[in-house]
């Protein structure tokens, strides 16, 4: 619907196209899945301007009786920060979805040994988030695995694709994106409720 109300208002946001809806993935308890593959138009100049604009950060983590690096570099805004290059991105998953974001976040990838573990992402309302994830370069693996146990699903973010957790995800699932062997450079953008 949002697509057409674009389309009716003028131009989509820079960077987009009119792409077929999102294929809804039902996870039952009230989660649900969005994901719509080759969404963004111009990946390629999107990885390229992020890699060199964004201010990268590499954060540290305890992890047993050490301080280590969190395997990826991190940069995140608070709604009312988010650098020009994203605002339009980021704009557009509000008028789809009809809530306003409350922040973006991005994670740059380096290479197969750049990963996130399994996790939920913390939000005021993990039983009614929407979280938005725009990937752009290297396809890799998001897995999901309910949060008391249970099969692993496995999708892949492709080149452009937009996947979005919504409803009760981050109450009920965890998610990760594991290591690999071999994989180029990937960044994703989360667009958070
Ligand atoms: O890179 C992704 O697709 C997921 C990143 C993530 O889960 C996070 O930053 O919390």
């Amino acid at each position: 619907m949002s697509r057409q109300l674009s389309l009716l208002a003028g131009p989509p946001a820079d960077g987009l196209r009119l792409a077929p809806e999102p294929t809804r993935i039902d996870l039952g308890q009230g989660a649900w899945l969005d994901h719509a593959p080759n969404w963004f138009h111009d990946p390629e100049t999107l990885l390229d301007d992020l890699t060199h604009e964004l201010e990268w950060r590499t954060l540290k983590r305890p992890m047993y009786d050490q301080i280590v690096d969190v395997p990826r570099l991190i940069t995140a805004y608070k709604r009312g920060q988010v650098p020009d290059r994203l605002v339009g991105l980021a704009a557009d998953v509000e008028q789809r979805y009809g809530r306003p974001f409350r922040s973006v976040a991005c994670n740059l990838y380096r290479d197969g040994a750049d990963s996130v573990a399994w996790h939920t992402d913390r939000v005021p309302e993990p039983g009614n988030c929407i979280i938005a994830i725009v990937s752009v370069g290297q396809p890799r693996p998001l897995l999901m695995r309910p949060a008391g146990g249970g099969p692993t699903r496995r999708f892949t973010l492709g080149d452009g694709d937009l996947f979005v957790m919504g409803g009760t995800t981050q109450a009920l699932w965890e998610h990760a994106v594991p290591k690999t062997k071999h994989a180029g450079p990937r960044i994703s953008i989360m667009v958070r409720s």
